[in-house]
C-alpha cells in the first residue's frame, strides 16, 4: 500500500522510518513528507533513497495511509486534507486527540474502537502511553480512583532544538536555547506551556488523555512534569488508589502477563527500570511495584519507556498495523 510518513525529517520521523522497516509494514510506495524547506532532500528507507516531497504534492498522491509528526498545526491544517482524499491519517500530534468525534488510540488497550469511518486517529501523548499500559489492566482488576504521577522526561519529547541545548551546555558551547533555563545538570518543572489553571499542557494531557482511552471519566489524574537531562526515555513515579484491595504478588502476575508491559522488579539485584535500558525498545517497563502504606488499596510504582518508540512511532505504527490486518483502510486493497 500507499503509505506517507509526514514529517519524516523529524525526530519522530526518523524512527517511525526505522519502526516501519523493522517490522516489514507492507508498503508497495513510500512518500516521504517534510516542510518545503526540505523538498528534494534524500532520505533512505530499507537502503533505498527517497526524495522528500511536500505535503500537496503527497495529498495529490492520495495514498492509502498518513503517519503524521509534523506538529499540531500541520496536522490541524493538513490532516483533513488527505482524509477528503481516501487517506487514512495516524497522527502523533496534540491536535486531534480530545475532539469527542476522534478515537485516541493505544492499540493493546482500545483498538477495537476503531472502524472503516475513522479517517483521522489520534495516537497519545508519550506520557499518556507508557501510563496508561500499565494502568489499564490494574484499573480492569481493582477500579481506579486517583492516580498522582510526577514525570521525568528526556529532553528528546521537546525535539531536535532541546537535544542539542542539552549537548551544548554539556561541551561548554553558549547557543540558542529551547528552554527558558539550562537543562544540563538542571530539572525544569515546566513541559510545554502553562496553562491557566496553573498546569502544563503536558499535565492535563496526562490527566484527561488516560480518561479517553479507557472509556471512562470515574477515576481521576494529577500530574507534575518535570523535564530532566537525560537524552531519551521518560520516567514516571505513580501512585495509585484503587476502589478494591489488591495482592501484590497478583498485581505483579497481572503486569507481566500484560502484552507489552514488562515487570522489572527486584530489590535485592538493584532490577528496576531505566531510561538507558528502555532506549530503542518497543515495551513498556515497570518496576518498584510496593504499597502504599500511608493510604488503604494504594501502589506506588516506576514506569520507563523510549518516549520516541512506544511513546510515539511504535504506539502508530501498531494503530495502522490494526487497521491493516482488520481490512479498516476504508476499502482500499492491502
Ligand atoms: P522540516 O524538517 O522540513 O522542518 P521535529 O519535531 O523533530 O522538529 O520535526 C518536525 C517535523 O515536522 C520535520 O520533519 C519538519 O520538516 C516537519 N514540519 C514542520 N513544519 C512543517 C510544515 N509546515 N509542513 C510540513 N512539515 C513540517
Ligand atoms: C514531551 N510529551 O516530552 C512531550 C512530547 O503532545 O505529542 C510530545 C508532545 C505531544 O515534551
Amino acid at each position: 500500500m500507499k503509505v506517507a510518513v509526514v514529517g519524516a525529517t523529524g525526530m519522530v520521523g526518523e524512527v517511525m522510518l526505522n519502526v516501519l522497516a523493522e517490522r516489514n509494514f507492507p508498503i508497495s510506495e513510500l512518500l516521504v513528507v517534510a516542510s518545503e524547506r526540505s523538498k528534494g532532500k534524500t532520505l533512505m528507507y530499507k537502503g533505498e533513497p527517497h526524495t522528500v516531497i511536500t505535503l500537496e504534492e503527497a495529498v495529490a498522491a492520495k495514498p492509502d495511509l498518513a503517519i503524521f509528526s509534523a506538529g499540531g498545526e500541520t496536522s490541524l491544517q493538513w490532516a483533513p486534507r488527505f482524509a477528503e482524499v481516501g487517506t487514512t491519517v495516524v497522527d502523533n500530534s496534540s491536535a486531534w486527540r480530545m475532539d469527542p468525534a476522534i478515537k485516541l488510540v493505544v492499540p493493546e488497550i482500545n483498538a477495537h474502537v476503531l472502524s472503516e469511518k475513522d479517517k483521522i486517529i489520534a495516537n497519545p501523548n508519550c506520557s499518556t502511553i507508557q501510563l496508561v499500559m500499565v494502568l489499564a489492566p490494574l484499573h480492569k482488576a481493582y477500579r481506579m480512583k486517583r492516580v498522582v504521577v510526577s514525570t521525568y522526561q528526556s529532553v528528546s519529547g521537546t525535539g531536535v532544538k532541546a537535544v542539542q541545548q542539552m549537548e551544548n551546555e554539556m561541551a561548554g558551547i553558549r547557543a540558542e536555547m529551547a528552554y527558558p533555563y539550562a537543562i544540563h545538570r538542571n530539572a525544569l518543572p515546566h513541559c510545554d506551556v502553562f496553562l491557566d489553571n496553573g498546569y502544563t499542557k503536558e499535565e492535563m494531557k496526562l490527566a484527561r488523555e488516560p480518561r479517553k482511552i479507557l472509556g471512562d471519566d470515574s477515576f481521576a489524574v494529577t500530574a507534575t512534569a518535570v523535564r530532566i537531562p537525560t537524552s531519551g526515555g521518560h520516567s514516571e513515579s505513580v501512585n495509585v488508589t484503587f476502589e478494591r484491595d489488591f495482592d501484590l504478588r497478583e498485581v505483579r502476575t497481572l503486569l507481566s502477563e500484560t502484552p507489552g508491559v514488562v515487570v522489572q522488579d527486584n530489590p535485592d539485584t538493584n532490577t528496576y527500570p531505566m531510561p538507558l535500558y528502555a532506549h530503542n525498545k518497543d515495551e513498556v517497563f515497570v518496576g518498584r511495584i510496593r504499597r502504599d502504606e500511608t493510604l488503604p488499596n494504594s501502589l506506588n510504582m516506576w514506569i520507563v519507556a523510549d518516549n520516541l518508540r512506544k511513546g510515539a512511532a511504535t504506539n502508530a505504527i501498531q494503530i495502522a498495523e490494526y487497521l491493516v490486518s482488520k481490512n479498516l483502510l476504508a476499502g482500499k486493497v492491502v
